[in-house]
């Protein structure tokens, strides 16, 4: 593969499903040392993943360790589910209060300020990515899209040391000194696609080709923009109904996360998505009834 074994980054990652063991085997590929970090001491101390679907196919395996072991480690790397962030930083608090580096990669928004206010000796950075995978009835992980990451500290805008090294591993990577910005946008993204498709049961091309959804598209639009203006978040690109177009055109084919949480009996990522951006609209005093009737409808019947 070309990929030499020089770094002598080491990470842990926390949350171990599609999305962290896609890249844990980005950072493996290139030699930094990464463990799979679990709160409590497991029978199992290896864990096994077999990846398909790109040029990250292959067998891998993680040491698993206990939190001790994330204090000699570079960064811990959080990949859990928006709803499960505080709780798995909670298992691993001495280490935090110890200070160390952390990237929550998860979906959503909201968790990043209470992460910093709780554990104040930590650097937190955030990170949001397109890549796309899942796991098939057989457990094989399926690297289904290769996507882009960016990466950005959350307050402070210094980078930290192993930056090069991240970027050399991860494809497609970049540094901003705004991560707000690409938050947003992943945010603004999933507050449509994800809960329409979940109340619709629907696949996200078929947003568009219903003369009604799509309308609400735009409702939906229409109402983020007002609330990221409100917020005084700078928008990179142009009307975010184009943004989420592509976004659906893109991935016309794939059932959303939240309608697969939602189909599988999770919980769903909704508080830290739409109810962000609502408890950000009533903060900002910005009317949003489309997002707040999808909010509650998913609430109601799925939560
Ligand atoms: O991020 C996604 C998700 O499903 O969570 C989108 C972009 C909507 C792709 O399905």
């Amino acid at each position: 593969m070309g990929y030499k074994n020089k770094s002598s980054i080491s990470c842990c990652i926390l949350g171990a499903g599609t999305i962290g063991m896609i890249f844990a085997a980005y950072l493996k590929r290139i030699g930094i040392k990464v463990y799979i970090l679990h709160h409590e001491d497991k029978p199992k101390t290896v864990l096994r993943a077999r990846l398909q679907g790109s040029d990250l196919s292959g067998d891998y395996s993680f040491e698993i360790v206990t939190p001790e072991k994330a204090i000699d480690t570079d960064f811990i790397l959080v990949a859990t589910k928006a709803p499960d962030v505080l709780n798995a930083l909670k298992g691993v608090q001495d280490v935090l209060n110890n200070g160390s580096d952390v990237i929550i990669l998860s979906n959503g928004m909201g968790f990043h300020e209470k992460a910093e206010k709780l554990y104040q000796s930590a650097r937190i950075f955030a990170a949001t990515t397109t890549e796309a995978a899942h796991t098939s009835e057989s457990g094989l992980i399926h690297h289904s899209a290769s996507g882009r990451t960016v990466l950005g500290a959350f307050s402070s805008t210094k980078s930290p040391k192993w930056l090069t090294t991240w970027l050399n591993a991860i494809p497609d990577s970049s540094w901003t000194q705004n991560i707000k910005i690409a938050l947003w946008e992943k945010l603004a993204i999933n507050c449509v696609i994800n809960p329409l498709t979940a109340t619709h049961n629907c696949r996200n091309g078929d947003l568009m080709k219903d003369p009604a959804l799509k309308e609400l598209v735009k409702e939906l639009c229409l109402e983020i923009e007002m609330v990221r203006d409100a917020a005084k978040i700078p928008c990179a690109g142009g009307p975010l109904f184009d943004l989420v177009s592509k976004v659906i055109f893109d991935t016309a084919t794939n059932f959303s996360s939240m309608l697969q949480d939602m189909k599988a009996g999770r919980t769903t990522e909704i508080e830290s998505i739409t109810g962000y951006l609502v408890e950000m609209a009533t903060v900002f005093e910005v009317e949003v009834p489309a997002n707040k009737k999808l909010l509650e409808e998913i609430q109601i019947r799925y939560f």
